[in-house]
């Protein structure tokens, strides 16, 4: 539950040092994770981190971070540097990916992921690995067609694949209610034979509840699951928006009272598993490891952009001779 804890703080003051490193001019855009922390570490803490895959999404901060990424490599994301393990700086920030912590690049239109998710787990079925794929998604992303054949396909070939959906009201300024006709996204699975669930993801233990189940059952060949965790989202969409446009002021004004870092913290308290020193030791280990890691990525070089076409056309034989 400590560690769990840990990576929770993690994520959010990863995601504070990007709002900073973009407010002051280094980084171009953010697209953050706050509010979302719950429902990934809930979720991430029931895979087996090494052998399962992650197909994430631009807000899974806390998702990457526990699957192996330390913050170094997100702030190199965030800055564009040439180290950058997702993509030598050429994809925009919030794109995560790494080949060998198995995190499958993220993709710019939203809904595609779930399309791969299902691809991966349909090869694992093929193979006999044994692994497991959890993919996340926003419920404005369900209004695509690629959610539902992923679904509609995991459900048919009952496939190893966790899908989890973190509901926070919202696709940029359109309310769910404008995106969906039913009141749940987790009633969905139905439509495609699998179980649904809804829960709430400033309850971290409900959420891995939940998904220890779900990836129980993928791995012995019962097939995919939809779980649906409502979390807030603590700041606008992105740093591009400006969410006083659209939300009500008292349905801002009521924002943290579901931050799962607060709840979270108040019932380890309660407890007696979160003692003021443990939380003091682990705060200021991450102040530590957020300020190294910004440290790294500020002294790491730009991309050259002599190789702005690498990865994008085949290389000749006698390319970089
Ligand atoms: C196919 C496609 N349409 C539109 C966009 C622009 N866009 C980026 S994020 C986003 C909102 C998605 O909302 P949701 O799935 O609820 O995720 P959230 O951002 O709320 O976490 C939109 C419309 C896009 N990237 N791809
Ligand atoms: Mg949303």
């Amino acid at each position: 539950m400590l560690e769990m804890f840990y990576y929770l703080c993690l994520a959010r003051a990863v995601d504070e040092r990007m709002w900073a490193l973009q407010r002051s001019g280094k980084a171009a855009f953010v697209i953050s994770g706050q509010g979302h922390e719950g429902a990934q570490v809930g979720a991430g803490y029931a895979l087996d981190r090494e052998l399962d895959w992650l197909v994430p999404f631009y807000r899974s901060v806390a998702a990457v971070l526990m699957k192996g990424m330390p913050p170094a490599e997100l702030f190199l994301i965030q800055l564009g540097r040439d180290p950058d393990p997702s993509s030598g700086g050429r994809q925009m920030p919030g794109h995560y990916g790494h080949s060998r912590h198995k995190i499958l690049s993220t993709s710019s239109p939203v809904a595609t992921q779930v399309v791969h998710a299902a691809g991966i787990a349909y090869a694992a079925k093929v193979r006999g690995t044994g692994e497991v794929c959890l993919t996340a998604l926003g419920e404005g992303a369900t209004s695509e067609g690629d959610f539902h054949e992923a679904l509609n396909f995991a459900g048919v070939h009952r496939l190893p694949v966790v899908f989890v959906v973190e509901n926070n009201g919202y696709a940029i300024s359109v309310p769910v209610s404008k995106q969906m006709a039913v009141p749940t996204v987790s009633s969905r699975a139905a439509g495609y034979g699998m179980p649904g669930v809804t829960v709430d993801g400033s309850h971290v233990l409900q959420v891995y509840e939940e998904a220890r189940e779900a990836v129980a059952r993928a791995r012995r060949g019962e097939g995919p699951t939809l779980i649906e965790v409502t979390v807030p989202r603590l700041t606008a969409h992105s740093s591009d928006d400006q969410q006083e446009k659209y939300r009500p002021s008292e349905e801002l004004a009521h924002l943290r009272e579901r931050d799962p870092v607060r709840v979270f913290a108040a019932e380890l308290r309660e407890r007696g598993v979160l003692t003021p020193a443990k939380e003091q030791e682990i705060r200021a280990r991450i102040t530590r490891e957020v300020d190294e890691g910004t440290e790294i990525a500020e002294a790491a070089p730009l991309p050259d952009p002599a190789t702005a076409t690498r990865y994008v056309y085949a290389e000749p034989p006698d390319a970089g001779r």
